[in-house]
């Protein structure tokens, strides 16, 4: 990346209005919620928001499926609401990114109801239609075009009766894909956009952006072993036409704009070389993109078989991101988002004693890295995972649609898929956000659309902000410790002890300071086997209010500088 870039300092903080605050009473979060908590934005100290979608929408996927992309859905507010928070956020020094998921439109959108209306209407080609596969009878098994299996359970395509044909969805059968090799399509895109940036956002997550191209040959994919989907990713992750289509959108959108805008695509399945590619700045596609590679190391052969955690391998896996785009290119810094359980929970220690010391050394680990930190809403509290009683309290539709056809095709036994979805379902990131010790945890007056984490009395938002050992202070410590030295956001990465399984250590470097972060990764004493010179260094953050050199305490976490 340039040097100069104003996101190698910045933190990002996402909100998913939802679960973030409750203006109104009717259980589901808003704007006037989210403008409401500015100054507490203010205080943490983050740079950017970024805002899941609010766009009009069915909520079949929790506003991940658009049915009109220059409104706000009522259950959020109005266009007013969304330009008095950008006021807001601007006014105190802050920018907001806008969530754009425009690889699917929900099935309401006009333009799919016109598409799907007859074989010639004029925007039949801007979803993807094709008839029964060959030989077989239209809606019956088997007569999918492709036999890809959907991230949401069963096939990608759905049969319509309308003209005959079925049409792709990668996601829920509400989320039809657009077709991008249609050029009407990517105008329509980008005028959108455009639309919005005049309006004063201040750029875009892209909603799985690598799967816009896909191979038009649509070939199915391979069947593993006991499945009875095939695996289409290969076939339409980073396709053929996907850096065209991100420097298009570039050119169309960014290029002519004078500003500081922000650009990360969410990138499932995307490599480190891929990443090079999509983030090096001479190419201009997007600054920067989520990968998943350690979102994976705990998971069997799915999310629903959950394995645990090697630190080696996440080490390694992180390692090599800060390798893989040292010289070109940007990281983003993540642990947690809307579709990932609470990192407290999942790689730290969720019980009373370590909650908070596992949290803030989470949290240290992660922001000291190069790139750019995101913070999703509650993990500056060190919220945790969500102890969900029955199938009932889920509302997700990845998890509602894998229990059924665990427990009705399959005919698995319902106690056992619900003990495997626990670790590891998204609801447990989109519990309501723990403001204080009141009724609904300060979230609603009303009845929440999603049931509330218990632990509320002792996690929450008040609490902390009256202690200065907080989690959230740790947070904004860590923010004003990027927005300060120049080693944090700007300094070269390497890795130490790779063959330890209990400590996360690595040093970064930059004209002449050198800082060294070490995290104990388990609630045991152990020793950090690094230059014992560092134990004479200055702390600048420690989660221990008093240091005892290279020995680590239960999930100890210690930053030193030296230059
Ligand atoms: O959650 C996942 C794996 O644990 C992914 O499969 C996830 O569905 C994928 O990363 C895409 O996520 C994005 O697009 C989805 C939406 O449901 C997610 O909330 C969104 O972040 C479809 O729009």
């Amino acid at each position: 990346a340039a040097a100069d870039d104003w996101f190698h300092s910045a933190v990002v903080y996402q909100v998913y209005p939802r679960s973030f605050a409750d203006s109104n009473g009717d259980g589901v979060g808003d704007l006037r919620g989210v403008i409401g908590k500015l100054d507490y934005l203010g205080h943490l100290g983050v740079d950017v928001v970024w805002l899941s979608p609010v766009y009009r929408s069915p909520h079949d996927d929790n506003g991940y499926d658009i049915s009109d992309y220059r409104d706000i859905d009522p259950a959020f507010g109005t266009l007013e609401d969304l330009d008095e928070l950008i006021a807001g956020l601007h006014a105190r020094g802050m920018k907001l990114v806008m969530d754009l998921v425009v690889n699917h439109t929900s099935d309401e959108h006009p333009w799919f109801a016109e598409s799907r209306a007859s074989k010639d209407s004029p925007k039949r080609d801007w979803y993807w239609w094709r008839p029964a596969r060959p030989g077989f009878e239209p809606g019956t098994p088997g007569a999918e075009p492709t036999n890809w299996e959907s991230f949401f359970s069963g096939s990608t395509w759905k049969y319509d009766e309308t003209t005959g044909e079925y049409y792709l969805h990668l996601f829920s059968t509400k989320q039809p894909d657009l077709n991008w090799e249609n050029p009407e399509v990517r105008e329509a895109v980008y005028s959108m956009m455009n639309w919005w940036l005049d309006r004063g956002v201040d750029g875009f997550r892209m909603d799985v952006i690598n799967l816009i191209s896909k191979d038009t040959a649509l070939p199915d994919g391979a069947v593993a072993e006991g499945r009875v989907f095939g695996n289409g990713r290969p076939h339409f992750t980073c396709g053929p036409r996907i850096h065209e289509f991100l420097q298009e959108m570039h050119r169309e959108v960014f290029a002519a704009r004078e500003g500081a805008f922000l650009t990360v695509g969410e990138m499932p399945g995307v490599t480190v070389e891929e990443a090079v590619a999509f983030t090096d700045p001479a190419r201009a596609e997007v600054d920067m993109v989520f990968q998943f590679e350690h979102m994976h190391l705990d998971h069997g052969g799915t999310k629903w078989q959950p394995a645990k955690l090697r630190l080696t391998e996440l080490k390694a896996s992180l390692g090599r991101w800060q390798a893989g785009l040292a010289e070109r290119g940007w990281n983003s810094l993540y642990w947690n988002n809307h579709d990932q359980p609470r990192v407290v929970s999942r790689f730290g220690d969720e019980s009373p004693e370590y909650r908070g010391l596992s949290a803030t050394m989470l949290a240290g680990v992660l922001h000291l890295h190069r790139g750019t930190p995101y913070v999703y809403q509650g993990e500056e509290l060190g919220m945790t995972n969500m102890p969900f009683a029955g199938i009932d309290d889920y509302r997700d539709i990845e998890v509602l649609n894998h229990y059924r056809e665990a427990t009705v095709a399959f005919g698995e036994d319902p106690a056992v898929v619900l003990a495997s979805i626990a670790p590891l379902n998204r609801d447990n990131a989109r519990t309501p956000v723990q403001w204080d010790a009141g009724p609904n945890a300060g979230f609603t007056s009303g009845t929440p659309w999603i049931g509330v984490n218990p632990n509320y009395t002792e996690i929450n938002a008040a609490e902390q902000l009256a202690r200065d050992d907080s989690v959230f202070a740790f947070y904004r410590r860590l923010i004003q410790l990027r927005h300060e030295l120049p080693v944090i956001a700007h300094g070269d990465f390497t890795m130490l002890l790779p063959d330890d399984e209990s400590v996360y250590a690595f040093t970064r470097s930059h004209e002449g300071t050198e800082l060294l972060v070490l995290g104990n990764f388990t609630g045991r004493e152990v020793q950090a086997d690094v230059d014992p010179a560092w134990a004479d260094a200055e702390r600048i953050i420690a989660n221990y209010p008093d240091a005892r050199g290279l020995q680590l305490r239960p999930w100890e976490f210690t930053a030193l500088v030296r230059s």
